[in-house]
């Protein structure tokens, strides 16, 4: 069910050094039913490297795509308001700034559940969904949006271009660092991209994961994790480059990619490659503290969730996002920590949390359990979230935060719990 490389995914080279270790966990995704919590549940080993060749930082396990985005796979992007006012945002600037119409083609790697491409398609602009997992392409189908219902590969950027279909736009959000095949897939992109287009794509930017110690978003559907030094070289090998790379605060600090048909990354690209050089991101050395930091944050949140119900407390867990598996299964954290779990998902409702099978709920639930303290698997939406349960906090109610490290907010006072 798994394979573990020891050359590096993008440039093929056998230097990989070890960064990081979190143990044997269960899929992120994989959201146990009843009938599963009498059955054994895999885990997998999952280790983080960095390829001393091209800088890379990928982990070592690689578990067949159909296990991880089968029809069971349960993200549904809809569910996240921030993001898609993030997405539309997105859409409404390369709208404007494209002259896009009606005679081009935006087309969507990843598309989900439609909540990027119906911003297109409600302007009457062609789109076309790729997406292999039934029930997000369904969806995105009953918003009008085709939806061919494959992963993306050079093999099927060529059946388009045979059609006669070429992009004047691809979008890929938070799926470049679930391709195994990397080289396939950005050589797609250039075939299917028309000279003049531009593939526009988001991926989480591995120097907010190690400066923020985000590790929980390591996990099985994530292979890679990329600085601009590593996805320059993935691009310009395959000619097409970087004309513009922008930071976000999505997913705790993304970046987004503009790339094009080409052989010279711009000057605000070179500055951003300057700028990692200084940093460091190219060189083992970077990375060599993270573990480290790691153990301490995994173990300050242990210890306070056993403070707490020492003490008698009542715990909960806000978001069945896929990070919190590995936040909770990497760090030691245990059932008896958490006596539910809430998420507006509801096809996450009635199923458990991978490995501690914790049950989750409606977030209506926080308000008739009242439990002392929330810890805030989906830390990423922490603003939001917060602000949709200023009630919960008004009663009393109090988050821990868990990264970057771990803290405890109660509405007024944000404070160190470590
Ligand atoms: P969220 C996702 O991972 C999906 P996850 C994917 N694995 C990926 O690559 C990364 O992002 C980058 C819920 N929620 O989006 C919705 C509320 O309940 O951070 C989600 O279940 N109420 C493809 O799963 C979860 O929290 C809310 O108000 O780690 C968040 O999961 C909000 C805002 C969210 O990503
Ligand atoms: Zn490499």
């Amino acid at each position: 069910m798994f394979q573990t490389i020891d050359h590096c995914r993008s440039c093929d080279g056998a230097t990989l050094h070890d960064v990081l270790s979190l143990g044997e966990v269960p899929l992120a995704d994989k959201f146990l039913s009843a009938a599963d919590l009498s059955r054994p549940e895999p885990v997998f080993p999952l280790n983080v490297a960095f390829c001393g060749d091209c800088s890379l930082v990928q982990i070592r396990e690689t578990v067949e795509p159909d296990v991880l985005f089968g029809s069971d796979y349960p993200y549904f992007s809809s569910f996240s308001p921030a993001w898609v006012e993030h997405c539309r945002r997105n859409a409404e600037e390369l709208i404007a700034s494209r002259d896009l119409g009606a005679e081009h083609l935006v087309v969507e790697i990843a598309s989900n559940d439609g909540y990027m491409l119906r911003n297109f398609h409600d302007r009457g602009i062609a789109t076309l969904g790729i997406d292999p997992v039934p029930g997000p392409a369904a969806a995105a189908e009953a918003l009008g949006i085709p939806t061919l219902r494959k992963f993306f590969s050079a093999e099927l950027a060529e059946n388009l271009t045979t059609e006669g279909r070429f992009a004047d736009v691809i979008l890929g959000n938070n799926v470049l660092a679930h391709v195994a095949d990397l080289s396939g897939f950005v050589n797609g992109i250039r075939t299917l991209l028309k000279p003049g287009g531009v593939a526009v794509i988001e991926a989480p930017y591995v120097r907010d994961l190690i400066d923020h110690c985000e590790f929980d978003t390591v996990y099985h559907e994530h292979l890679c994790y990329f600085s601009v030094t590593a996805l320059n070289r993935l691009f310009l090998d395959r000619g097409l480059c970087l004309t513009e790379v922008r930071r976000l605060p999505t997913h705790g600090g993304s970046i987004r990619l503009y790339i094009e048909h080409g052989t010279a990354p711009s000057d605000q690209v070179c500055r951003l490659l300057d700028e990692e050089a200084a940093l460091g991101i190219d060189s083992l050395s970077y990375y060599e503290s993270f573990a480290q930091r790691v153990s301490v944050l995994q173990e300050s949140l242990v210890a306070l969730l056993d403070r707490l119900r020492s003490a008698g407390k009542t715990v909960a867990g806000y978001g069945a996002a896929a990070k919190g598996t590995t936040l909770l299964n990497a760090s030691g954290v245990r059932s008896e920590h958490l006596d539910f779990i809430v998420d507006r998902n509801i096809y996450k409702h009635g199923h458990h949390m991978p490995g501690l099978k914790t049950p989750i709920f409606a977030p209506e639930r926080l308000l008739t359990e009242m439990p002392d303290y929330v810890l805030l698997l989906a830390w990423n939406f922490q603003e939001e979230i917060i602000r949709q349960q200023s009630e919960y906090l008004s009663q009393g109610g109090r988050f821990i935060v868990p990264v970057p490290e771990v803290r405890i907010v109660d509405g007024l006072r944000d404070q160190s719990a470590a």
